[in-house]
């Protein structure tokens, strides 16, 4: 028995799902960890971060991994290409949601809240990410697909990224340059209306607005203090 360690605002967890629905698996539940962020889930995944997928009690963390995986032992609808030169080209899109977009994007993201913002982390992270947008300009795909005309794992990485883009980083006072990339903005209109983006983007949207209003309260401020004490216990 499989289950998804996962949570709605998670991008790298919403890369999982987007695939997992795409590929019809109805058996693989989504759990967000209990302890999550807090000192016991690193004792039990070194990493510390989601997604995890548990496979009866053994732990695969990295979204990339476990969509490698997941391809592996659910082959059909396939989401890799249909010759080895098609795969390494959405392999190659999909890394660029991942680590080109996704990844300056989560570390930008705290920069999000007013209080904590450093001008220097923002201009690095955010100039990345202006600057790979415009690199996908010029390799994505223009049929409302990133690779081949249809769902792949690359639109599956893409579809996060690009949210995270549109909806986080005004929030660092930086413009969304998306609009100003007519191949990336019309693939990101056109993908919207695909169900399993549809479906993912519906549990982001409730994952920040759920975030915006604990970080509104100030609710999030004391979770991350806890968290952050806890972790000094615990490292003595
Ligand atoms: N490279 C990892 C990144 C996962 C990641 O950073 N997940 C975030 C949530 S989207 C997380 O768990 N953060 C917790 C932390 O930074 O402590 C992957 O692809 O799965």
């Amino acid at each position: 028995m499989m289950k998804l360690y996962s949570g709605d605002l998670s991008p790298y967890s919403a890369r999982v799902r987007m695939q997992i629905y795409a590929k019809g698996i109805t058996d693989i539940p989504f759990e967000r960890p209990a302890d999550f962020g807090m000192p016991k889930f690193r004792d039990t995944h070194p990493i510390g971060r989601i997604p995890v997928l548990d496979i009866d009690g053994d732990m695969m963390p990295e979204s990339d991994v476990i969509a490698e995986y997941l391809e592996e032992i659910y082959p059909e609808p396939s989401m890799l290409g249909a010759t080895p030169r098609e795969t390494a080209h959405i392999r190659t899109v999909a890394r660029i949601g991942d680590i080109y977009i996704m990844n300056n994007m989560f570390m930008l993201s705290p920069q999000s809240r007013a209080a904590t913002r450093n001008q220097g982390i923002v201009d690095l992270l955010a100039g990345q990410v202006t600057r790979n947008i415009k690199a996908l300009d010029r390799l994505i795909g223009e049929d409302g697909f990133a690779c081949c005309g249809r769902l792949t794992m690359a639109d599956c990485a893409l579809v996060p990224g690009l949210f995270m883009v549109e909806n986080v980083l005004p929030a660092t006072g930086v413009a969304d340059p998306i609009p100003a990339n007519p191949r990336v903005a019309a693939y990101w209109a056109a993908i919207q209306r695909n169900e399993h983006a549809a479906r993912v983007l519906t549990e982001l949207h409730r994952g920040l607005a759920e975030r915006r209003e604990l970080i509104r309260t100030g609710a999030f401020e004391k979770m991350m203090a806890a968290a952050a004490a806890a972790h000094a216990a615990a490292e003595g």
